[in-house]
């Protein structure tokens, strides 16, 4: 069975979970502390960081978007990326630019600094969900995944206000197993 080193707490890590669930992928969970990070887990990933995933025949792989990838393609039903390229390739900038659109904004609120900036970025996700129903396309995928920890952690910790066509994209995609199970992850932090 596969093993996701993880953390509750970590975003990146979420990503991690919630396509596994999509896929009902069994596998063990093996929590980190953030705060005390036993040094074995530099074997596995050099930066320390999670996630990190590790299968029984010796592939680990670090970095979320990585593992988020491999896995669609290693168990590629129920497919969380578009059949259509262009629409597959839309998806993958929003992963690729997630710094830029959501993740630089939300570190820096997080520092109790510039709001304005995170609003602005929402502003731009709320833009970007009036004209498609997931930022993955016309179906729910890999580039929601990627957004998603993010905005229900911040729901939580800023009180973000969401517009409505991010309300909405959101409860559908509250609707999914996944992210229906992380919302649990974080109700319990
Ligand atoms: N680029 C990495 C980022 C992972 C990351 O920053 N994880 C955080 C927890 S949310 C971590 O392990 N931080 C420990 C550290 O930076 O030392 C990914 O996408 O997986």
């Amino acid at each position: 069975m596969p093993t996701l080193y993880t953390a509750d707490p970590c975003p990146y890590a979420a990503r991690a979970r919630i396509v596994l669930a999509e896929k009902g992928i069994a596998y063990e969970a093996v929590e980190i502390d953030l705060g005390d990070r036993p040094a074995w887990i530099y074997e596995k990933n050099a930066t320390g960081r999670v996630p990190v995933y590790e299968e029984d025949e010796g592939l680990v792989l670090p970095e979320s978007e990585v593992i988020m990838e491999y896995l669609e393609e290693r168990y590629p039903e129920p497919a969380l990326w578009p059949s259509d390229p262009a629409e597959r390739a839309l998806g993958r900038l929003w992963l690729q630019r997630f710094d830029d659109r959501l993740g630089d904004a939300y570190y820096t609120a997080r520092r109790g600094d510039g709001r304005e900036q995170l609003d602005a970025r929402l502003a731009d996700l709320e833009s970007a969900l009036e004209a498609r129903p997931y930022l993955s396309g016309r179906e729910f995928g890999l580039a929601d995944i990627g957004y998603l920890p993010w905005i229900l952690r911040g729901l939580e910790r800023f009180g973000l206000e969401l517009g409505p066509a991010t309300a909405d994209w959101l409860e559908r995609c509250s609707e999914r197993p996944g992210v229906a199970a992380e919302r649990s992850v974080i109700a319990g932090l």
